[in-house]
């Protein structure tokens, strides 16, 4: 098999021109016209292309280096069919514009120059090579704005090459005739000016059709944002707005949806390359990145306060206020604890379908026996009998019941997967502790299995730890329902906000003695505020309302339990 030398073809006015991109490496198979390195001048980039297929057998040039026209890029082991001569690189198959192409800058519209005087001119797509059906992905420019002669009006790009169209004429833009995403062809009107009078393009150079050697000067084979072809471009026409990357690496952004405005380069100049498409793709389908749109689809994500403006849900902003100028202000970050937790509460309150149900319950006896049970505790913790000192605290008396209403109502022990519903056959109870650094909830674990005494004794531990930061995350996951108590601090009756993905939450608050009617008299009777908040989507009211009677049940009569 023949070795060829693949050179760097004829790249237009470009003399000396840095390689800012390999594109293959030793031991890769090219095709012809596959793109092998990019090379960028200060104004323009473009990818050199292979002339011949086969396998790479040496890179000639490395990053930074400077190339030329003929300069050996790569040793290529030709496949012999698909080999091209290549001694001469003008010859070379041109990657995409091939040798007969006209400048690009050159506006056809010849007779723009004759309208120059004033009134309308007409500024059509020049002779851009090859291409056929290019995109237009960019509008450099709007109506009312003025515009000089070779400013850049807008950029197409077709799958190997971008590049921008320059005006032909100067003037005021009165009319665009294209938008993004229009495909367009030499000769089509792109734009209609108010012509400012001796400021039309009257350059020969660029305004009549090349030479042998102006097309020669633009075969300049994929050029990204290109001017290069332009003899009298505006130095200005960097590309504005377009992320910094080659026609190919677009191509491929495009293919795999990323959004290459949201990618850092690393490039040369923050040049945005294939690796770095690859990488941002892989940091998004591992959940380790999100996209702008994601983001903005699920803002729960987004900080405790679920990004700053809810524009997602179609919400007005949120208020900007000044607070310094109505008194004095302190201003502190909120805690990662805050944090985490604000962020999973405004998820689970804005996606959970919830509601609450209030009820109370008569723990009178319950109480009592509670209290007495501390006593006879107490009594034997002084004796000596140091496993009795365990306090019996009313949420663990909660618990035990909870985990008899659960099990008698399933769903509410479950958790929505998609369209299906996921029962656990375990009974992890969570129950939120309020700690110096915000909310926690840690979960005991197989509380169907334990005793109101080892349960006491075990959430003791579990709230201690809490407190001091000290809880482990196995310590903290598993609930399958969870139990928030503010009954030894106050209140009625709350609202709270179900720890997705169980269904459902018991707020209890404190009881407190009332009169209650027994049907001959009013008895006062300890009654225990309960809030029931649960997944619609889950669970109806009529069963929300049987769970919480239920609940009453047996923490009226704690027998129930055995039943
Ligand atoms: N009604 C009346 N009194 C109650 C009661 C109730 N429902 N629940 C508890 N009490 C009493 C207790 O009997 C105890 O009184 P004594 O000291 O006289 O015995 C006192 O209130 C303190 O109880 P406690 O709150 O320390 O203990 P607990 O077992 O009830 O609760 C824990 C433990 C960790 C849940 C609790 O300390 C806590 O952090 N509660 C706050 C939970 C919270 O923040 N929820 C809101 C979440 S939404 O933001």
């Amino acid at each position: 098999m023949a070795t060829l030398e693949i050179q760097v073809p004829d790249i237009g006015d470009f003399d000396e021109v840095s390689v800012i991109e390999l594109m293959v490496k030793v031991g890769d198979t090219v095709k012809a016209d596959q793109s092998l390195i990019t090379v960028e001048s200060d104004k323009a980039s473009m990818e050199i292309p292979s002339s011949a297929a086969g396998v790479v057998k040496e890179l000639k040039v490395k990053l930074g280096d400077k190339v030329k026209q003929g300069s050996v890029v790569l040793v290529l082991e030709a496949a012999s069919a698909a080999t091209a001569p290549v001694s001469e690189p003008k010859q070379a198959p041109a990657p995409v514009a091939p040798a007969q192409t006209a400048p690009v800058s050159v506006a056809t519209s010849a007779p723009a120059a004759a309208a120059a005087a004033s009134g309308p001119v007409d500024v059509r797509v020049p002779d851009i090579g090859d291409f056929k059906d290019v995109a237009v992905i960019e509008l450099m420019v709007k109506v009312g704005d003025t515009v000089k002669v070779d400013q850049s009006l807008i950029t197409v790009e077709s799958d190997k090459a971008s590049m921008e169209i320059p005006s032909s004429a100067a003037g005021v833009l009165k009319e665009l005739k294209v938008k993004v995403g229009d495909k367009v062809n030499i000769g089509d009107l792109l734009a209609v000016l108010e012509g400012t009078a001796g400021a039309v393009a009257a350059q020969p150079a660029s305004a009549a059709p090349a030479p042998v050697a102006g097309a020669a000067h633009v075969a300049a084979p994929v050029v990204t944002a290109t001017v290069a072809a332009a003899p009298a471009h505006n130095p200005t026409t960097a590309p504005v707005g377009l992320p910094h990357a080659s026609p190919s690496v677009r191509k491929f952004a495009r293919e795999l949806g990323v959004p290459l405005e949201e990618l850092k380069g690393t490039g040369t100049k923050g040049r945005i390359t294939q690796d770095d498409v690859q990488a941002f793709t892989k940091a998004v389908m591992s959940g380790a990145a999100q996209t702008k749109a994601q983001a903005a689809k699920a803002p729960a994500s987004s900080g405790a306060n679920g990004g700053s403006d809810g524009a997602a849900l179609g919400l007005i902003p949120w208020p900007k206020v000044d607070f310094a100028k109505f008194g004095p202000i302190e201003r502190k970050e909120l805690g990662r604890i805050k944090k985490i937790s604000g962020a999973n509460l405004l998820r689970n309150a804005i996606m959970i379908p919830a509601v609450t149900n209030h009820d109370d319950c008569d723990i009178t006896d319950l109480e009592a026996f509670r209290v007495s049970t501390n006593l006879e505790n107490e009594k034997a913790a002084k004796s000596g009998n140091s496993a009795s000192a365990v306090k019996v605290t009313m949420l663990a008396f909660l618990i035990k019941a909870c985990v008899s209403a659960l099990k008698k109502f399933p769903e509410f022990n479950s958790s929505l997967d998609g369209d299906a519903l996921v029962y656990k056959n375990y009974w992890h109870i969570g129950f939120a502790a309020d700690t110096p650094n915000g909310l926690m909830v840690p979960v005991l674990k197989d509380a169907d299995k334990k005793g109101v005494m080892q349960i006491s004794q075990e959430m003791g531990e579990l709230a201690k730890k809490a407190r001091e930061g000290k809880l482990s995350p196995a310590e903290m996951s598993g609930a399958t329902f969870t139990i928030s108590s503010l009954g030894g601090i106050g209140g009625r009756y709350f609202t709270p906000i179900i720890n997705a993905p169980e269904v459902a939450i018991l707020g209890v608050c404190k009881s407190q003695m009332e009169p209650v009617w027994d049907g001959k008299a009013f008895q006062p009777r300890l009654m225990l505020p309960l809030s029931l908040t649960w997944d619609h989507r889950v669970i109806d009211g009529a069963a929300a309302a049987r769970f919480n009677a239920y609940l009453g049940q047996i923490l009226g009569d704690f027998r129930r339990v055995l039943l």
